[in-house]
């Protein structure tokens, strides 16, 4: 179906495109003061463990490579699949450093067997959950979703997973629980790029209650049909299609119920550039580049197209923000 020798796309890639055409955000990094290079901020790092609790509806398996079951759904796009190189080789996943190359480079030193997710606050079951407690992977459906990055570039993604509604819906939220917080794992030995302080570690993403129900609203475990690569964000990470891709939070281990909007890890390094929102807006531009329209990752290397309002999801979530300001909430 795909070919992974010889990395066609990465090379043409990084050989081809002038560094000067890359919107990215390391600039950031060179002028952010809350980003400066200071070495290691003495966190302890987690790890995962045995489970102690038992979510329903998952049968306590999972695989940890090569293919996964999983049913086709309605949920794709018209535009072609982005090649497996190219969505497994140009990755943001700065634990394991900014570049783009970085993941695929160095995730494989991340364990992701057993992987377990603790769950906390406004919800009838909390504690830690094996993976395989908290994902049924006897019943794994594939979505064909745009991935669209705040750096105006843009793929397309066959996920594998379940929807994001019924894995919350386990937990018996309480109506206290407003909002999601979602943390990404944190193991200062095996994840390189946190030694650089170039993020608040760990990770952060949220969502507000009704935007995590929406039925796009995804955790993946695989792509292209096979177990997710830790550098897409193994074993288990959100995705999140009408938002910008860093909402799309990878290798989850905590998930809180909390009441009131809670931080995430771009709002706290650049509120004015990235809000907590952060629905994709071609008519909001990025303080530093414009959003109207995307390169198109995997292709033609300047191959290019207008960026669609929530990006091109407007049909399924639209309706969630009827009276914002969107220009205000971005
Ligand atoms: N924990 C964590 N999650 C993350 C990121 C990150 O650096 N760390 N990068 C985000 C960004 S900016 C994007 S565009 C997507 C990229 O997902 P992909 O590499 O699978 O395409 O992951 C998001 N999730
Ligand atoms: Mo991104």
């Amino acid at each position: 179906m795909f070919i992974r020798k010889n990395r066609p796309w990465q090379s043409r890639e990084a050989d081809v495109t002038p560094k000067g055409l890359y919107l990215n955000r390391r600039s950031i990094i060179a002028s952010g003061g809350a980003l400066a290079l200071t070495g290691l901020a003495g966190c302890e790092a987690q790890s995962g463990g045995s489970s102690t609790a038992q979510a329903p509806a998952a049968t306590g398996t999972r695989p940890t490579s090569g293919a996964l079951d999983y049913r086709a759904t309605d949920y794709t796009v018209a535009d072609p699949q982005t090649p497996y190189p190219a969505v497994t080789g140009y990755n943001n996943f700065y634990e394991f450093g900014i570049g783009k190359d970085e993941p695929a480079r160095y995730a494989g030193a991340m364990t992701t067997d057993p992987w377990s997710i603790e769950v906390e606050g406004h919800a009838g079951r909390t504690g830690r959950f094996a993976l395989e407690d908290v994902v049924d992977f006897t019943n794994l459906e594939e979505r064909i979703y745009r991935l669209r990055c705040v750096e105006a570039w843009s793929m397309v993604v066959p996920w594998v997973g379940v929807p994001l509604s019924r894995v919350l819906a386990s937990f018996e939220p309480t109506s206290d629980a407003r909002y999601i917080q979602f943390e990404t794992h944190l193991d200062r030995d095996e994840m390189r790029g946190t030694r650089y302080r170039v993020l608040d570690w760990p990770y952060v993403e949220g969502l507000r209650m009704d935007e995590a129900m929406n039925e796009l609203a995804f955790l993946a475990v695989g792509l292209y049909g096979e177990v997710l690569p830790n550098q897409n964000g193994a074993p288990v990470r959100l995705v999140v299609p009408w938002k910008y891709g860093y909402k799309s939070i990878k290798s989850i281990s905590r998930i809180r119920f909390v009441s009131e909007q809670p931080d995430t890890s771009w709002n706290l390094s650049a509120p004015h550039e990235y809000g907590f929102y952060s629905n994709v807006n071609p008519n909001r531009a990025h303080p530093r580049w414009s959003q109207s329209s995307e390169r198109v990752i995997g292709g033609n290397v300047f191959a290019r197209r207008d960026t669609e309002m929530f990006n091109g999801y407007s049909e399924q979530v639209a309706h969630m923000y009827a009276g914002m300001d969107l220009i205000e909430n971005h």
